[in-house]
């Protein structure tokens, strides 16, 4: 039968049969790929120019819950929503009674819980790294009150960023701030239950000029190994200056068992929180190559191997609306794994031992330029879902019902 008679999943499954990748185990794969949604992405955000509201965004953390439950509904691989403690819980642990029934009765469950050592005034000359300890006590009880509501919460993923720093030169000491910062985690570690993980993010600039305590993967490497095995890396892909190479260090971190999880997201000139693949998607795709590869290599027994890592998105989308964006997110992250899986591995790797670079080079650029659309609807239809999740989420009616029951409101969070 000619190409022409077939559909285009047939010929799409000829092609990548030809490349050795078994389609069956690569429809497994996609429909057990999990990303976690943020909570702060449904309420209203902004810029550091000021917050810009949308007529519907969520406010409470039970509307967040409900807009996240909406992501899963459609895409099917979404299940988990992590959460910011002061915006989600202005009240702390009284807010978290009933809502991980209240998640679960929405199909969901919490994900990582985030602490908020960054907003508060108190912290304007550091939280772990401040010269003054009752400041330092202040952010080690938070962290350690939110390991209270991950339990509450059922979550085993307690992820810290600091926005610790300086703006001058001379302002602050960088050893003695590195010292209390490993005093101060040392504290919080220690609090964590044996099944939970502290993912240590890091940043290289924002809301600091100067430096940041945290400014890259060595040093966030650096903090989790002193603490213990249960503390990893996060690798947020907005944090890195332009031009960086993600994926080496990404491929570093698996290798050395660290790997924690991401924030994902994309930059055009810093940390612009935009849907991931948005700017950069063959980025993405080589982030997930990386990711790929450690799934389906041999595991070296003499290697660490890396802990389950938090596919998480970090984005709180201004200009876009709110749930089509997580959606879309979602997507874009899909398509990068299946093509991932589409390069031909034992090609690439004779053609690196060969120093074959554009055979190498074109393994990579083949899958990624194949059109894994008809793979991703029959991977949908199978699931029981709508082979495009964005068309049928807009053809719902929930954000036409939601956005007129709620309107425009002030709340909590980033775009309060
Ligand atoms: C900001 C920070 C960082 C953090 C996120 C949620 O840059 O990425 O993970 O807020 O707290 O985007
Ligand atoms: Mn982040
Ligand atoms: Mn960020």
């Amino acid at each position: 039968m000619s190409d022409i008679d077939k559909t285009a999943y047939d010929v799409l499954v000829d092609k990548i049969s030809r490349r050795g990748v078994e389609v069956e185990k690569v429809k497994q794969r996609l429909k057990t790929q999990r990303i976690e949604t943020p909570s702060w992405g449904y309420a209203d955000s902004g810029t550091r120019f000021g917050p810009y509201k949308q007529a519907g965004s969520a406010v409470t953390i039970q509307e967040k819950i409900a807009d996240a439950a909406q992501v899963h509904k459609f895409t099917g691989i979404a299940p988990t929503v992590a959460v910011h403690v002061l915006w989600d819980f202005p009240n702390g642990l009284a807010d978290c009674e009933t809502l991980a029934e209240y998640a679960g009765s929405l199909g969901i469950s919490i994900g990582a819980v985030n602490p908020n050592v960054f907003q508060d005034r108190d912290y304007a000359f550091g939280s772990i790294t401040n010269e003054n300890p009752a400041v330092r006590k202040r952010a080690v009880d938070h962290m350690i009150d939110s390991i209270e509501i991950a339990k509450k919460l059922g979550s085993n993923v307690l992820s810290l960023w600091f926005a610790d720093g300086t703006d001058y030169p001379g302002q602050g000491d960088f050893r003695r701030r590195k010292h209390y910062a490993e005093e101060c985690l040392a504290t919080v570690y220690k609090a964590m239950p044996a099944e939970m993980r502290m993912l240590i993010e890091y940043k290289p600039f924002e809301p600091a000029f100067y430096h940041t305590d945290f400014a890259d993967w060595g040093m966030s490497y650096c903090f989790a190994t002193k603490l213990g095995p249960n503390a990893h890396v996060l690798v947020d892909l907005g944090h890195h200056f332009n031009g960086q190479n993600i994926e080496h260090i990404v491929a570093f971190l698996i290798d050395e068992g660290r790997l924690g999880g991401f924030h994902f997201n994309n930059h055009k000139y810093a940390d612009d929180d935009l849907t991931a693949g948005s700017i950069n998607p063959y980025e993405l795709f080589l982030i997930y190559n990386e990711i790929v590869k450690a799934e389906e290599e041999w595991i070296d027994p003499a290697r660490p191997t890396n802990p389950p890592i938090a596919f998480m998105i970090d984005q709180a989308h201004v200009t876009k609306a709110k749930i089509d964006a997580m959606i879309q997110t979602v997507m874009q992250i899909q398509t990068a794994y299946a093509k991932a899986m589409l390069v031909d591995r034992k090609k690439l790797y004779e053609a690196q031992l060969a120093q074959d670079v554009v055979t190498a080079e074109m393994c990579l650029q083949e899958a990624f330029l194949t059109d894994v659309e008809p793979l991703l609807r029959r991977v949908r239809e199978e699931m029981g879902l709508a082979p495009n999740p964005l068309e049928a989420f807009r053809a719902s009616g929930y954000w036409e019902k939601v956005s007129k029951e709620r309107g425009i409101r002030s709340g909590a969070g980033l775009g309060a």
